[in-house]
């Protein structure tokens, strides 16, 4: 074997029997003064180099117990040079790694986890970071929900922007304000963030005249007189689904019905359905809200819903409103959307058998949120993250499968993504479980399709 490695009782805060071991190292590329580096490849002396999946996820844990941390290359050096630097290794599969053996480039799960550090930091608190991802080795079956990640509202949105962010360079091209986030995910609005979209709370921190995007949450009419007033350019990327419950909304007030709009208050899509007719509607959060209403005509009361929300808990809701206003009805189609239907179904579908649910997706993104609250109702341990690496190491301990899923809203690469690092734990097996194909397709605004 190339590569040298120190003895486990060179170090004292490392028992013998531990998971990894040290071995001298050099950081592959400058490494900041103060940084921590996790290794993404590990370049051996004769050459060869050795892929890391799992840095994004080890680099995330290490970041959040405070200490600067980067990934990037190592290089494994043949003798215990006097560098001051070492690394932690840890390899795959755990009958490997317990064997002793050093990493090579053979081996199926090669290096697992490797970070490098100036001793004096890496011993005491690295280490035991690293020690915690080498316990949670093991081969793993990930069950993947389908469908998950954009729905045809989100892929309208995003386009919008992006179709918009691709003209304002053009002459006459113009920049682009979005009001709120255009979709609820991190990673979304960094990457448009990064191509020059400029997001806005409200309108009054637009300049009159600029041109602005509204969200796939919609408006309220009181943010688009605001917009008139302003003069400015209003492209609206509002998902169709979202306008529907709005026409619902003022169709029932004009006939004089009282809206009990169920759903979560402050969200933006409420507070726009909201909007359409304040004076005739009450929001609702869940059946603990139903006993405080006091509609004008107990005869006449229409029900809407927030289209992201859980069905079966939407359902409780719905059946305590009726059981106090028998006479309450909906306005006959189901607001609740398809994509939020169709990923709360095929959650469902892989919870069972999953010892821990994973969900791609931010914190304030009501449908991804509802998909981890649906696998913890259901008895199984769930995480929401935006990406691998929010995942834990003690999150994993003793799970043999996971499922996972992403929120409407969190794009399809961070799935990509999340299998790769759990990859770098050991041998992966990924089932897909399809409980529908969806092929809904919006079509994007008239002002973005006459402009391409
Ligand atoms: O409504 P929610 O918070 O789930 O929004 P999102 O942006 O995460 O998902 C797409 C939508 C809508 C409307
Ligand atoms: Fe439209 Fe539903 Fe997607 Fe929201 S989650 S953008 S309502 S399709």
């Amino acid at each position: 074997m190339p590569i040298s490695r120190t003895d486990n009782e060179v170090n004292s805060h490392v028992p013998r029997s531990s998971a990894y071991w040290y071995a001298a190292a050099a950081p592959a590329v400058e490494l900041p003064a103060g940084q921590v580096l996790v290794a993404d490849e590990v370049r051996l002396p004769d050459g060869r180099v050795i892929a890391c999946p799992a840095a994004p996820m080890v680099a995330g844990a290490i970041g959040a117990t405070g200490h600067p941390v980067v990934t990037g290359p190592v290089r494994l050096l043949t003798e215990a040079a006097d560098s001051g630097f070492h690394a932690a290794v840890a390899r795959t599969p755990v009958s490997a790694y317990a064997s002793g053996d050093a990493p090579d480039a053979e081996s199926p799960g090669g290096v697992a986890v490797m970070v490098a550090a100036p001793d004096t930091w890496l011993r005491p608190a690295v280490g035991a970071v690293v020690e915690s991802w080498a316990r949670v080795m093991r081969p793993r079956t990930v069950l993947l929900a389908s469908p998950r990640s954009f729905c045809a509202g989100v892929e309208r949105a995003i386009d919008v922007v992006e179709a918009l962010l691709e003209q304002q360079h053009a002459p006459g091209g113009r920049r682009v304000f979005v009001r709120k986030q255009i979709v609820h995910n991190t990673h979304v609005i960094a990457g448009l963030v990064e191509r020059g979209a400029v997001f806005v709370e409200e309108l009054d921190e637009i300049p009159a005249g600029s041109l602005v995007v509204f969200s796939a949450h919609g408006v309220s009419p009181q943010v688009r007189a605001e917009a008139e007033r302003r003069n400015l350019q209003v492209v609206d990327a509002t998902c169709p689904l979202v306008t529907k419950v709005h026409a619902e909304a003022r169709r029932f007030a004009e006939r004089g019905n009282s809206i009990v709009l169920i759903g979560h208050a402050g969200h933006e899509e409420v507070e726009g359905t909201y909007g359409e007719a304040p004076d005739a509607t009450v929001v609702v959060g869940g059946p603990q809200d139903i006993d405080g209403l006091d509609p004008p005509d107990p005869s006449k009361i229409t029900y809407l819903t927030q289209t992201t929300l859980a069905v079966d808990e939407t359902r409780a809701t719905i059946a305590a409103l009726k059981k106090r206003f028998p006479k309450a009805r909906s306005p006959g189609s189901e607001d609740i959307c398809y994509a939020t239907t169709n990923r709360q179904h095929a959650l469902g579908a892989v919870t069972e058998q999953a010892d821990l649910v994973l969900v791609l997706g931010s914190a304030n993104s009501s449908n991804s949120v509802r998909l981890v609250e649906l696998a913890r109702t259901a008895g199984t341990p769930a995480q929401l993250i935006e990406d691998p690496s929010h995942i834990r190491p003690d999150w994993l301990r003793d799970v043999a499968t996971v499922g996972l899923s992403a929120g409407a809203s969190a794009p399809h690469a961070l799935v990509q993504e999340t299998l790769s690092a759990l990859g770098g734990l050991g041998p992966l097996t990924v089932r897909e479980r399809v409980t529908t194909t969806e092929d809904t397709y919006f079509a994007p605004p008239a002002a973005v399709r006459k402009n391409r």
